[in-house]
């Protein structure tokens, strides 16, 4: 009798880890290496999915494999509690979002202990608990001090549905990234950190993360900077007297400006208009109004018609005098560089089709049919593959001409038309130019980046309030250091709805305080912190999580810290990635860590699919965690996804076989409950061929993980407890030590993916202790020799030569062995192949005809 009853196995062991707590990290007196592996910890927001089930089963792959590998692991989780979903759904319900938000987080963990992840539960933390936000309005007090929070009124971009601001990341094709509303710009004065003072160390430092960050997540983060490499040009402008400045990628080009652009949406362009005719005025102001409803997007296509208004002004180019029609045009943004260019048409398409539009001169200074003597030849290719000819050669420059073909000459090539600098490449004509504008005094060179300030100001409630007081007389000052947390004031009685101001505005008594350096009456800053702040350092705050003097302890950060393996969906590849590597890098530089990477290596899950959409919430095609913790039963969850395929590839529910899991859990259970032997075998006296097996796993398996293939990890699960009900029913016998060994492997590794089963198994097979604690044994080399077998080739039929090949080749290397062989290729005699079939490893066989 006693079948595998995975419900109660799962029972009784998460009662046994919730009274011993074994996988609590060791402290001060462990002498083992450490590990940091951290999973991206969620929002509280309804319950858990099989997204979440997921991203936590391969956190706990990665975890208990460490500690299998004799490592000190650290695997914490918390709560990412504060933010718009809570506050929305307390909205909708009318309740607090503050019981909402806890209410979830409760069942979360309900969820988490019934998943059997192996954290440290000592050292939870939820940022919407004081204890932990205080340290966000720390974090700000010293950004503040260092010059990097600051306050400014911008347009930004605004959700008219949930009435708030949203950082640039946040909207997605000119839409909220949350309600999927058309967002618009609106003018508020806002807080900032300073995000583009690190912009160089977040680009250059990508570099040693390379090879252990998924390429595509270094890539995005790359493009989301955006650094350009350029000069800063300064213009005359016909009565004004200040210069403007412009950046451009391409100053060697200067002398083939025609005309000025700048962004309708600017103060320069306000001002320049306000100086014009009223004609010019009205004109430029009927633009603009188009203009604001666009999005960035938009403005940036290139298949656009171009539209731009002349503004009846000139600029000065100060390399030659000439004087610049200004216009204004919305393919110039009002945010990137200077919000002004100088346009070029000849050699920038953008430029060009706004010259044809619009019937303004074409310059051409660079000769892209002179050869660069040393340049290397690129050879651009089609969609097909196929080199495009450059046709170079036999064009000559007037046949190019871009007022005539509509194309711009983006190419290299050598200076014309550019006095001093004709005759250079592109690269000695901008060291050039660049030299010239500095001796003028008129230009230098800049980068300029994509990359934004980060907007961290939110008109809502359930976030950090900003630790600022307003005094009377119009300064703004810090909230000293020893009157944080600022906790926020009772939701009772407030009103939460979106409204454009911060629902902290309307608590009254909350919001009056006093001056600290005056005792005057003064006001508090009704903004709240974006939840980005919370999630951008969290990960060390686990480290002490519940240290009630400082955020982190130095000591502890040098012994943790960074994390080794952070495991998290590709949504975060962007903003929340570089926002902690940003703060990082602010606390390397307060000399409180000495790393300036948070994450030494990340691996990105890919997404689970229900009926071919990503499983949400919102698109009502969750399959719920709760109820799946029951039946199949959480090891049969976490081993079907392990097996799902590899951990970057999105996972078909539809395809998912928990019932296939949970039998290969009953043979391998079954495996351990038919041995016969005690805990003392010898192993060496048992059956080699199943030994061979289970040490070619053993000394597999962790390479398999450390390059995150589970599913390979599972499969050869499979293969070793098939092999050992095979030498238990018709080999070696239930008491062969080999037997034993192979059970106790199997119980060891499968710890990592079915922690309950392999829990069970281990108490089977004798042990006191936890096979979650086990250490790895070591894989024998004498076994992990190859057995090699011998291998027919067949042509037409006829053996014609045998190979010796090692017995695990596969078809396609089996295949080439053979062709390649001297007596088959005397035997073809010339003749082709025209069919093969293999199977390996025993038998190749080719026709000719
Ligand atoms: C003159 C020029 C000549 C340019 C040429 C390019 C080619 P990236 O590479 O994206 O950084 N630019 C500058 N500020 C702009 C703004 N606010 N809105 C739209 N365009 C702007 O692009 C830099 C180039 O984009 C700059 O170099 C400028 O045009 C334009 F043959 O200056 B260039």
């Amino acid at each position: 009798g006693g079948g595998y009853d995975a419900y109660a196995i799962q029972q009784k062991w998460q009662q046994r880890w919730a009274e011993a707590d074994p996988f609590r990290a060791g402290g001060d007196d462990d002498t083992r290496p450490r590990k940091y592996v951290l999973g991206m910890f969620p929002y509280p927001s309804g319950d858990l999915h099989m997204g979440h089930a997921e991203n936590y089963a391969y956190v706990d792959v990665v975890a208990r494999f460490w500690r299998h590998r004799g490592y000190n692991v650290l695997n914490p989780i918390g709560w990412d509690s504060f933010g718009l979903p809570a506050e929305n759904a307390a909205i909708q319900r009318g309740a607090d979002p503050r019981e909402w938000t806890y209410a979830n987080i409760e069942q979360h963990k309900k969820s988490f202990r019934e998943y059997g992840s192996s954290y440290d539960w000592s050292r939870i933390l939820h940022t919407s608990d004081p204890e932990y936000y205080r340290w966000n309005q720390w974090l700000f007090q010293r950004l503040y001090e260092r010059g990097l929070a600051y306050r400014k009124e911008s347009p930004v971009n605004w959700c008219p549905n949930d009435q708030t601001v949203l950082a640039n990341e946040q909207v997605i094709d000119g839409h909220c990234e949350r309600c999927g509303y058309e967002v618009i710009k609106k003018k508020l004065t806002q807080w900032y950190f300073k995000i583009t003072d690190y912009a160089d160390r977040l680009l250059d430092d990508l570099n040693q993360l390379e090879g252990f960050w998924p390429q595509k997540v270094i890539r995005m983060q790359r493009n989301w900077i955006g650094r350009s490499i350029g000069a800063d040009i300064e213009f005359e402008i016909e009565g004004r007297d200040e210069r403007v400045t412009v950046f451009s990628t391409r100053p060697d080009t200067l002398h083939g400006a025609t005309f000025f652009v700048v962004a309708p949406d600017s103060d320069l362009a306000a001002e320049l208009a306000a100086g014009a005719s009223p004609e010019v005025r009205v004109r430029f102001q009927d633009y603009l109004e188009r203009v604001q409803r666009e999005t960035d997007i938009e403005r940036q296509s290139t298949d656009r018609p171009k539209t731009g208004v002349f503004l009846d002004r000139y600029a000065i180019n100060p390399i030659n005098g000439e004087r610049l029609p200004i216009w204004a045009a919305d393919y110039v943004l009002a945010d990137y560089g200077h919000g002004a260019v100088m346009a070029v048409p000849a050699h920038d398409q953008r430029d060009l089709d706004f010259a044809r539009a619009f019937d303004l001169p074409v310059k051409v200074v660079v000769d892209t049919t002179a050869p660069i003597t040393g340049a290397i030849p690129v050879i651009e290719l089609d969609d097909d593959g196929v080199p495009i000819d450059p046709g170079a050669d036999e064009a000559s420059l007037d046949d190019l001409d871009p007022a005539k073909t509509g194309i711009a000459l983006t190419g290299e090539g050598r200076m014309i038309n550019s006095g001093a600098l004709d005759g250079l490449s592109k690269r000695n004509a901008i060291a050039r130019i660049i030299e010239q504008l500095e001796a003028a005094g008129v230009g230098r060179a800049a980068k300029s980046y994509r990359l934004r300030d980060w907007l961290i100001s939110r008109q809502r409630f359930w976030g950090t309030p900003i630790p600022m007081i307003h005094t009377a007389d119009g300064r703004i000052v810090p909230v000293p250091d020893d009157q944080l947390p600022l906790q926020l004031p009772d939701a009772h009685g407030l009103d939460l709805a979106p409204k454009g101001t911060s629902p902290l505005g309307g608590a009254s008594e909350w919001m009056q305080t006093v001056d600290p350096e005056t005792g005057e009456p003064a006001l508090r800053d009704a903004d709240t912190m974006d939840t980005f702040v919370d999630s951008s350092w969290y990960f060390l705050r686990f480290l002490a999580s519940n240290d009630p003097t400082q955020a982190f302890p130095t000591r502890e950060a040098d012994r943790w810290a960074p994390v080794d393996s952070y495991i998290g969906g590709v949504e975060h590849a962007i903003l929340h990635l570089l926002y902690a590597r940003f703060i990082t890098k602010v606390l390397y530089d307060m000399g409180l860590i000495d790393f300036t990477e948070p994450f030494t290596s990340l691996i990105n899950q890919g997404m689970v699919l229900l009926g071919g959409s990503k499983m949400s919430k919102s698109k009502g095609n969750l399959v719920e965690f709760a109820s799946s913790m029951v039946d199949p039963g959480a090891d049969a969850v976490r081993t079907a996804i392990a097996f799902a395929g590899p951990v970057e590839d999105d996972i078909n529910w539809e395809d998912v076989s928990t019932t296939g899991a949970q039998k290969f859990l009953a043979r391998a259970w079954r495996v351990a409950k038919d041995v016969t032997s005690d805990p003392d075998v010898i192993w060496a006296e048992g059956d080699p061929a199943l030994r061979r097996v289970t040490h070619r796993l053993l000394a597999d398996a962790p390479g398999l993980i450390e390059h995150n293939k589970f599913n390979v990890v599972v499969a050869r699960l499979m293969e070793l407890v098939n092999a050992t009900r095979k030498a238990i029913d018709t080999g070696a016998g239930p008491a062969d030590p080999a037997v034993r060994e192979a059970a106790e492997v199997t119980a060891m590794i499968l710890d990592l993916f079915a922690p309950h089963t392999a829990e069970e198994m281990w108490e089977i097979l004798g042990y006191d202790g936890f096979v979650g604690l086990a250490t790895w044994r070591s894989a024998d080399p004498t076994l992990l020799v190859e057995e090699s077998v011998t291998s027919v080739v067949q042509i037409d039929g006829k053996v014609r030569a045998t190979l010796q090949v090692p017995a695990r080749i596969d078809a396609a290397e089996l295949e080439r062995l053979a062709r390649a062989d001297e007596r088959v290729l005397r035997s073809l005699a010339g003749r082709e192949i025209t069919r093969a079939v293999v199977r390996p490893p025993k038998v190749v066989s080719f026709s000719t005809h």
